[in-house]
């Protein structure tokens, strides 16, 4: 093929490629896409593959200390859904043209990040209530948008993915509300809570929209369906109503009602701790990574046995036909 061909293809691939955004139609895996579009998606796809991964940490360290076992039960499940999300997402992103393996190369080398959010402590019970409800609660309000991503694969991957999450996010206001009602130390116990991970959630949602470096192409390519901001502020509206049920404080002094943006305002956030525990240096990041890379050297030989054992099944089914 001449270099002139190529050229036309890429042009009238890209053509339809906007026709396609524009008209609402996914792109699909073997569609012809900018190639910066295809970069932008693994960063964002496999990033989020790797806080499903992660975020199963901070709460799994709590299934052998959850107060009964009907909340062990539950915990087991939610943690599982986490794995399971991650698992879509993976396969979602290999779809890219990117292998399991390189990205999980790209987590353990800290060339691809995670969510900050997972390298908090989980100190108390009540962490895992506010994580549900926090936690789980913004990343539904980012991801309900995300079930409209252009992605063919990624928006369809969300859409369980939203409906699992909403259930997380129930079972966490249901434990801070338990706790909300009980002891006076059980209530101090959900306030704590409350009062760490408050701001850390809304730090989820990304820096400022003027300091977001990906914001403005991803929304034109319609990958982002809402800024950083937006969906911050729709978090803060509705967790602010939400506290008033569990008689809790949200620990900020200028969450306040505005009449004139229909929206609460809040408190400026602190983004020196953003960038930090982005860059790799929160309370938790060491320790979050060394338990991922030691769960995939340990998890080397189910690797290799699963491999194994497919490759006799292709072997044998094609001797039987
Ligand atoms: N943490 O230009 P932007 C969950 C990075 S899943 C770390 O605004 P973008 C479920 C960003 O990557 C939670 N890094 O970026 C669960 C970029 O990096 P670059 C995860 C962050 O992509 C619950 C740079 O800063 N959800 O919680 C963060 O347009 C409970 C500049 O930022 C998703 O991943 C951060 N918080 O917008 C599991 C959703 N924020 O380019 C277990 C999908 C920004 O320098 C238990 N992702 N950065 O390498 C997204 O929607 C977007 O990627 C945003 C960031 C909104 C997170």
């Amino acid at each position: 093929m001449q270099t002139h061909d190529l050229v036309q293809k890429d042009s009238f691939g890209e053509k339809i490629f906007e026709q396609k955004i524009d008209n609402e139609i996914k792109i699909e895996p073997k569609d012809w896409m900018p190639e910066a579009y295809r970069k932008t998606n693994i960063r964002q796809v496999s990033q989020h593959a790797h806080s499903e991964i992660v975020g199963m940490l901070p709460e799994g360290a709590w299934i052998s200390r959850a107060p009964s076992l009907k909340r062990k039960a539950i915990l087991i499940a939610k943690v599982q859904d986490e794995a399971g999300h991650g698992l879509y997402l993976y396969s979602a992103c290999e779809t890219l043209g990117i292998t399991r393996e390189e990205t999980i190369n790209d987590l353990h080398s800290g060339k691809a990040k995670y969510s900050s959010i997972f390298n908090y402590p989980t100190k108390t019970w009540a962490d895992i209530g506010a994580i549900g409800w926090l936690v789980d609660g913004a990343a539904i309000m980012n991801q309900v948008m995300l079930t409209r991503t252009s992605y063919g694969p990624y928006a369809r991957a969300m859409v369980r993915i939203c409906k699992e999450e909403s259930f997380h996010q129930r079972q966490g206001f249901e434990i801070l509300l338990m706790l909300s009602k009980g002891t006076d130390e059980q209530k101090a116990m959900c306030q704590d809570a409350i009062d760490r991970w408050w701001w850390p959630s809304l730090m989820m949602f990304g820096p400022h929209d003027s300091e977001s470096t990906n914001s403005e192409q991803s929304m034109k390519w319609k990958i982002k369906r809402k800024t950083n901001d937006e969906l911050r502020q729709n978090f803060v509206d509705m967790c602010a109503e939400q506290v008033k049920v569990l008689g809790m404080k949200i620990p900020d002094d200028k969450l306040k009602w505005n009449e004139q943006r229909m929206h609460y305002d809040f408190g400026e956030i602190n983004w020196d701790e953003f960038w930090n525990v982005v860059k790799g240096n929160g309370p938790c990041n060491k320790e979050r990574l060394d338990a991922r890379k030691k769960a995939w050297e340990e998890g080397e030989w189910v690797r290799e046995a699963a491999a194994a054992f497919a490759e006799k099944r292709k072997t044998k089914q094609q001797t039987a036909a």
